[in-house]
């Protein structure tokens, strides 16, 4: 098979959920030499991008969602150690978390590893996660940025309240705080007082790197 027709078939097999044919397409892309980048932003993400469009015009239903997120979520777990396979040296600590009411991971798990390659030291506690774990969270590990995603119009407000959280526990000053996900904009962003938003992962990790080096030249570190 040539490149072309791996990312292809990776975007078809992809959208039908078809998980073992994408672990095996996945595998036979890096034996031909191909980025991880290549499969992961030519084939993976934008059949997800359909499959969501594909639901929205009530031609997928969840059951569709769910394995061709499952199928992404197996091609994402074998090039996760690639992708982050920079050796970078650790640039800060980062709390990341899918808000209370979300299950959505993939998105938040992508950014995880592009943080990883980055030279974060990561943490992330996971998907449906309370205000009351995120400050417990903040209190274990000092983080130097707090991050929450969320996929839902229902879920974003839980931003918010996680903000308020951090604020009433005394914490908002020591930490940075990012919010993204598929339905967050910058006005959002700054409607609810986060510190910093991206739309994509690698804009997050240069927008994270951002606000710790501004962070740092504020304080004199
Ligand atoms: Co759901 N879902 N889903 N879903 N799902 C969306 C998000 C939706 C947009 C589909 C649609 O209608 N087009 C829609 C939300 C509509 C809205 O609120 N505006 C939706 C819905 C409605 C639902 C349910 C309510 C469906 C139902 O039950 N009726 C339900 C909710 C469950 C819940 O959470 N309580 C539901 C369930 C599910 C599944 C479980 C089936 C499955 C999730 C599997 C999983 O994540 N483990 C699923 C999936 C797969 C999707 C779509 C198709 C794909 C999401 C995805 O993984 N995208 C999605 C459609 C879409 O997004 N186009 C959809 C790929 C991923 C790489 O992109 O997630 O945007 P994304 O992440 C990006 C950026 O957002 C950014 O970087 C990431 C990487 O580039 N980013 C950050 C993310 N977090 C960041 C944090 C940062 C910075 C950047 O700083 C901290």
């Amino acid at each position: 098979m040539t490149d072309e027709e791996i990312l292809r078939a990776l975007y078809d097999e992809t959208l039908v959920g078809n998980g073992p044919r994408v672990l095996e397409l996945t595998e036979q892309g890096l034996d031909a030499g191909m980025a991880p980048e290549t499969m992961l932003f030519e084939a993976l993400i934008p059949s997800l991008e359909e499959v969501g469009a594909r639901f929205e015009r009530g031609d997928f239903f969840v059951p569709e969602m769910l394995i061709a997120g499952r199928a992404m979520a197996g091609a994402l777990d074998r090039l996760r150690p690639l992708l982050a396979e920079t050796g970078a040296q650790t640039v800060g600590t980062f709390l990341m978390s899918t808000v209370k009411g979300d299950v959505h991971d993939i998105g938040k798990n992508l950014v995880n590893i592009m943080l990883e390659g980055a030279g974060f030291h990561v943490i992330d506690l996971g998907v449906q996660v309370s205000p009351e774990k995120v400050v417990a969270g903040v209190l274990e590990h000092k983080p130097d940025i707090v991050g929450f995603s969320a996929f839902l119009t229902t879920t974003m407000p839980m931003f918010k309240a996680n903000i308020n959280a951090l604020q009433k526990a005394g914490l908002r000053d020591q930490v940075i705080v990012m919010v993204g996900g598929a339905p967050v904009t910058q006005e959002y962003a700054d409607a609810v007082g986060a510190d910093g938003y991206a739309a994509d992962a690698s804009t997050a990790v240069r927008r994270a790197k951002e606000l710790i080096a501004t962070k740092r030249a504020a304080v004199g570190v």
